[in-house]
């Protein structure tokens, strides 16, 4: 038996309703028997596609199944409530993520990634899941649900933005001025990363890491949104976003 954490949302339609019977269809899979669910959260569609308000919230399941088979049943799942894949990020009846299988980390590419990828940083996940299990320890990260989802809620709201190519000072510069909540900074080399865990460390670009930046992977807060989305800018905007501001 492993102990798992979904992820659920969505902003079409009547979303509670379809919350409940999502979870009423996991309980029916075989293989799978559904524990414990949070309340619902409305929260800020994040990116620039997703359209309206989301309803979010989190459970607990226990499953005999692997996790690709989990993510199948996920799957299923989402397709009987109507699930279109036509817009990235677009708005949707029914979204049901892994984030969570147990402990472990599984990267099996393209559409197996535990824990999810995103999970760390965003408060529509970490509200929820903070309700289910502060105490869990995320295990890439190494902190609790409570504590990473803290960070998100300090102020200012602090992001180190790793700077390989020393261009992204014109889009801090621009975020800064929307956004006087946060406190954006660009690292070019390891000494300018603040040495406690209050903020979130990013990196918007992609190819290999220089050597110095290599002790940073290991680092709590490391995001690597290189290769999804559009630019730079979008990119901090959905991170300052998920996070609350
Ligand atoms: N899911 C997305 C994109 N944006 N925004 C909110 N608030 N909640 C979500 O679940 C969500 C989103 C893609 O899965
Ligand atoms: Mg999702
Ligand atoms: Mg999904």
């Amino acid at each position: 038996m492993t102990t798992c954490l979904i992820g659920l949302g969505g902003n079409l339609g009547n979303v509670s309703q379809t919350i409940a019977g999502a979870l009423q269809s996991l309980s029916q899979t075989p293989g799978v028997r559904v524990d414990r669910w949070s309340s619902l959260y409305q929260t800020t569609p994040v990116g620039s596609a997703a359209g309206t308000e989301f309803t979010n919230a989190a459970a607990q399941l226990e499953t005999t199944l692997s996790a690709r088979e989990l993510l199948s049943g996920l799957l299923a799942v989402e397709n009987q409530f109507g699930r279109e894949r036509n817009i990235e990020w677009g708005p949707r009846t029914l979204d049901l993520d892994l984030l969570f299988f147990g402990d472990e980390i599984i990267n099996d590419p393209p559409v197996l990634h535990v824990p999810h990828s995103g999970c760390w940083y965003r408060r529509f996940v970490l509200d929820p899941l903070f309700e289910l299990v502060p105490n869990f320890v995320h295990p890439e990260k190494q902190q609790t649900i409570a504590e990473l989802r803290s960070r998100l809620l300090a102020r200012p709201f602090r992001v180190d933005v790793l700077d390989l190519a020393g261009s992204i000072d014109p889009v801090l510069r621009a975020m800064q001025a929307m956004l006087p909540e946060s406190e954006l900074r660009a690292i070019r080399q390891p000494d300018e990363v603040c040495q406690d865990d209050h903020g979130l460390l990013v990196r918007l670009d992609s190819g290999p890491l220089p050597p110095w930046a290599l002790p940073l992977k290991s680092r709590v807060g490391w995001l690597d949104v290189s290769t999804r989305m559009g630019d730079r800018q979008q990119k901090l905007n959905n991170i300052l976003r998920s996070a609350g501001l």
